[in-house]
């Protein structure tokens, strides 16, 4: 079964959308390590490591998610970890453009940044589909170093 890490990340201690995240990725057959709220960088990573985990999922609503997530990428690469990231709720004070806020966790490293709207239907869908390419892709590098 393909885990993955969930958490609300910093200070923040908004609990709903994460419980609710971690039932819909549940029914849809992931194994969820959900770490609750005010989680710090590290206890991703270092569950992520111990769970040989395929994808963290980042949650944060209270408007500081930059700040927490500074260096979150660079960790992840230190570790040695080769995962999937998303990060999605409220993730800006005002949020006056969803597109620049995109951007700014795009470029922290993020493979997906979701918004508050986000039906968690679509992030399951997309995390199946980038997990089933990353499969495929690794399938084919094992043959072409079987081949070679
Ligand atoms: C309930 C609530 C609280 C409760 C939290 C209780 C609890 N333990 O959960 C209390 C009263 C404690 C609280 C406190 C604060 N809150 Co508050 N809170 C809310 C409120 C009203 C609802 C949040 C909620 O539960 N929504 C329901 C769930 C189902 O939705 P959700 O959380 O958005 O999650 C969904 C999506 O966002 C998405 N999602 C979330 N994470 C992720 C991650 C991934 C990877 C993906 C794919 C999707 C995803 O999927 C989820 C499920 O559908 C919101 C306003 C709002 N309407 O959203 C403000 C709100 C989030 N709070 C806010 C603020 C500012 C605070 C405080 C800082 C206030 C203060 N000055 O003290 C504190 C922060 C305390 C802290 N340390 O965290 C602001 C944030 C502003 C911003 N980001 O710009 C909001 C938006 C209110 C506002 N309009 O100003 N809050």
């Amino acid at each position: 079964m393909r885990t993955v890490i969930l958490g609300v990340i910093g200070s923040d201690a908004h609990v709903v959308g994460i419980t609710i995240l971690e039932r819909a990725f549940e029914a849809a057959g992931f194994n969820v390590v959900n770490l609750g709220v005010q989680s710090s960088q590290s206890e991703f990573i270092d569950a992520a490591d111990e769970h040989d985990a395929e994808a963290i999922l980042v949650s944060s609503l209270y408007g500081h998610a930059e700040q927490d997530c500074q260096g979150f990428q660079e960790q992840i690469n230190e570790a040695g970890l080769d995962v999937t990231t998303y990060i999605g709720g409220n993730l800006a004070v005002g949020q006056d453009s969803f597109e620049e806020t995109r951007e700014t966790f795009k470029a922290l490293g993020f493979d997906r940044v979701f918004d508050s709207e986000t039906d968690p239907e679509e992030a399951i869908e997309a995390l199946k589909a980038d997990l089933g390419h990353r499969s495929r892709e690794e399938a084919s590098s094992e043959k072409i170093q079987l081949g070679s």
